[in-house]
């Protein structure tokens, strides 16, 4: 017997890379072909590792029988024609590194990435994943929009973003859901702003089934509730010691991912570049957006309360205050 090729019949298979086959990367690798969404081009810079952990998926597809390609490399050009392309590269904190260092080290990483992601998919999706988020988006957009110029910014306005909001939300949703003892996916969590500290959890916007939160539970349950949200983050990071998460990380983006190949038209809180939205302008921030195959096809404007709408502007004075610093970072080398 023999079987016709895909690309003999005409068929475009969606393609996914993912830059950086660290612990988000490869999970959301896993999870993005075990869902039969796409083949995965997963890069990273060390040889060697994207090409094992892709050949290690690619023997787990006969059990959890799906076809999908897994393609482990060290080089852009196998991901050329991607239709996504998920930027999870970038360096944890070490110890005896300051913040201005991960700025400046990860800022690096990301722009490469972006850059020589956009040279060979011209057209793709770009979601960016790596810290820190609002920050890393903004760098991503500003290198690529440099290169291409003022004709591409609309258009690469709606292909980039960043990953936050979903997992931030999910952390919300899953809090919410623990406290009453309900069915998780009954609970319906909305979360805007940075993904930092002052990122700001909108209670009023939180369900049970339609049921806003604010009816169900009194007011210092919910202030406690989001402040674990807000630092959620690091909560696993105290646990884990070695490491942050990576499973609910891999699944928020998947879940993007997922909503943008089969034009899901999915309402979704993603860090998207505002040009007056909100009273905000040139900045990337977490606000509910329409996500379809056109990447961002609309933001959504809350008609949020002077103080849900100040803690939303004081997130943005926050990120724009790191975007200035890691500018001034990379002048300065
Ligand atoms: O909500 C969110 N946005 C986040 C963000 C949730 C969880 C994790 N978040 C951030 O994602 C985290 O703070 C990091 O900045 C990234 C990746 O986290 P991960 O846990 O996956 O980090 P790892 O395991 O250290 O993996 C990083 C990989 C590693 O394999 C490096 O070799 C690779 O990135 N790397 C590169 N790949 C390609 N190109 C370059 N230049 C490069 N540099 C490092």
């Amino acid at each position: 017997m023999t079987s016709t090729p895909a690309s003999s019949t005409g068929y475009h298979s969606p393609r996914v890379t993912v830059v950086g086959a660290g612990k988000v990367g490869s999970t959301l690798a896993q999870r993005i072909a075990q869902k039969n969404l796409a083949d995965v081009v997963l890069l990273d810079v060390v040889a060697g590792l994207p090409q094992g952990l892709a050949l290690d998926l690619m023997e787990a597809r006969g059990i959890e029988s799906h076809d999908r390609l897994l393609i482990g490399t060290n080089d852009y050009a196998d991901t050329a024609n991607s239709d996504i392309v998920v930027i999870t590269a970038g360096l944890p904190r070490k110890p005896g590194m300051s913040r201005d260092d991960l700025i400046k080290t990860n800022a690096k990483i990301v722009v490469e990435a972006a850059v020589n992601a956009i040279a060979h998919s011209p057209n793709t999706i770009l979601i960016v994943v790596t810290n820190p988020l609002d920050v890393m988006t903004y760098l991503a957009w500003q290198a690529i929009h440099s290169q291409r110029g003022d004709a591409q910014q609309q258009g690469d306005r709606h292909r980039i973003m960043g990953m936050a909001g979903v997992l931030d939300s999910a952390r919300f949703q899953t809090f919410i859901a623990m406290e009453l003892g309900v069915f998780t996916s009954d609970v319906h969590a909305m979360v805007v702003g940075s993904h930092g500290d002052s990122m700001v959890p909108l209670p009023r916007y939180s369900t049970v089934r339609g049921i806003p939160i604010t009816e169900l539970m009194d007011r210092l349950t919910i202030e406690r509730l989001v402040e674990r949200t807000r630092h959620g983050g690091a909560e696993i990071v105290e646990l884990i010691q070695t490491g942050g998460a990576y499973y609910a990380p891999a699944s928020s983006a998947c879940l993007m991912v997922e909503a943008m190949l089969l034009n899901q038209s999915r309402l979704l809180p993603v860090a998207a570049y505002l040009q007056g939205e909100y009273g905000l302008e040139d900045i990337f921030i977490g606000v509910p957006c329409r996500l379809g195959c056109q990447g961002i096809e609309q933001v959504l404007e809350l008609k949020l309360t002077d103080a849900e709408l100040a803690a939303l502007h004081e997130s943005a004075a926050s990120v724009r205050k790191n975007i200035e610093q890691a500018i001034e970072i990379s002048r300065k080398s």
